[in-house]
């Protein structure tokens, strides 16, 4: 058996989850360099890499795989073209929750397609779609002070109705309990 090593490449924007893939991959503790992001801007996150997460996957036929994370600023990308020489595939993870999820998905492809040509793209951040939806309506409710328990709903559903019925319920007896 010859035991071959390969690379594959994980690319996207910062917290689209290429840390968490390799971490979710690897068989081996992923060594990850992480600084303080000074780029609030563009992501929230307060730890972000700004170096390369590396990590290995061993096949059952004795293949290893390394796995590399590119980091995700846009003034770290230089390194990118020097993380993908040698590479077998390329994985760019887009995050859902961003407007611009779709020029991220451009932006990530016309750079990763010049340094390889074996790419799957990885959609993430979708299962907090409904979160992601209320958000515009905590926001309001944060601007103007108010806190009424907020729920997304399909109103054909009795499951998501009775929910909203319920916390009324429970609202009212803690109003009772107050004015008792
Ligand atoms: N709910 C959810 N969380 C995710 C998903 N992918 C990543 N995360 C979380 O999003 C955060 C950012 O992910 P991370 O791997 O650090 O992003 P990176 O900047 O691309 O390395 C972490 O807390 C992850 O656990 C996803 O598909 N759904
Ligand atoms: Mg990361």
């Amino acid at each position: 058996m010859i035991m071959q090593q390969y690379k594959i490449v994980f690319g996207g924007t910062i917290g689209a989850g290429k840390s968490a893939a390799i971490r979710a991959l690897s068989d081996t503790p992923v060594i990850s360099t992480e600084a303080v992001n000074t780029d609030t801007q563009a992501h929230q996150k307060l730890l972000t890499t700004v170096g390369i997460d590396y990590g290995e996957l061993s096949l059952e036929d004795g293949t290893k795989i390394g796995l590399y994370g590119t980091p995700g600023q846009d003034r770290f990308d230089f390194m990118w073209s020097i993380v993908c020489k040698g590479a077998i595939g390329i994985v760019i993870l887009i995050d859902h929750s961003r407007v611009d999820r779709l020029k991220d998905l451009e932006f990530y492809l016309n750079v990763f397609s010049d340094l390889g040509s074996n790419i799957v793209i990885g959609i993430t951040h979708i299962d907090q779609e409904h979160e992601q939806k209320l958000k515009i309506y905590r926001e309001w409710m944060q601007i103007h002070q108010k806190s009424f328990p907020l729920f997304a709903v399909d109103a054909r559903k009795q499951d998501d109705v009775l929910l909203m019925i319920e916390t009324l319920i429970a609202q009212l007896e803690v109003q009772q309990e107050v004015s008792v």
